[in-house]
């Protein structure tokens, strides 16, 4: 979720305070597995008692966080509270990094775009392919990389259909929480990134 505010000057360029809150994030499946199978015997003969089923506890841990950022068409990051004319298209990513080492199953994203935001069909995008950054947040550097990366993969369509994401009303969903998308899985140990495109109105 995006909260902005927004002032008029006498030229009539609109100026954008754009905060870069959290968007909805919602994991499901394992990232951390616990296997667990009981053992014994009877008489101290193993053989006399079956090995238990396998008990599988999953948790999901607590290290995942969604981080939001914003560049100019060209990969420009924008800050915080940046200043933009009307007109100008904007591409949001919003990432996780998973420093883990397994995979996050069904993780879905969602972001409702104020008015203010004219999403640009055709332009959701998501990648899976960089590697994951040391901290949770990744640094600036790493952001470009992660960002270059998906802004160069392929776009997904609008559609709910095969592919991860979809754009309905105002909203952008990735993942099959909130629509039903595909399955969208976070890659031990890198980062998931989806990035679309706004115009600023
Ligand atoms: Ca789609
Ligand atoms: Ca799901």
């Amino acid at each position: 979720m995006m909260k902005f505010s927004i002032r008029e000057t006498s030229r009539g360029v609109i100026h954008a305070v754009i905060v870069m809150g959290l968007s909805a994030l919602l994991v499901s499946g394992a990232a951390w597995s616990a296997p667990n199978q009981g053992t014994g015997d009877v008489a101290g003969d193993a053989a006399a008692l079956v090995d238990s089923n396998v008990f599988n506890l999953l948790s999901t841990g607590s290290a995942l966080t969604l981080v939001k950022r914003a560049f100019l068409a060209d990969g420009t990051p924008i800050t915080t509270g940046s200043t933009l004319p009307t007109g100008t298209l904007v591409k949001f990513m919003i990432y996780v990094n998973n420093t883990s080492s397994i995979q996050v199953n069904d993780v879905s994203m969602q972001d409702v775009l104020d008015p203010l935001f004219l999403y640009q069909g055709g332009t959701i995008k998501v990648d899976n392919s960089v590697a994951n950054c040391a901290a949770v947040a990744c640094t600036p550097a790493e952001e470009a990389a992660v960002f270059a990366a998906a802004d160069a993969s392929g776009a997904l369509t609008d559609g709910v259909d095969a592919d991860v994401a979809s754009f309905a009303g105002v909203t952008v969903d990735a993942g099959n929480q909130n629509a039903a998308n595909g399955q969208m899985n976070a890659a031990a140990n890198g980062v998931l990134a989806l990035v679309f495109t706004v115009q600023m109105q």
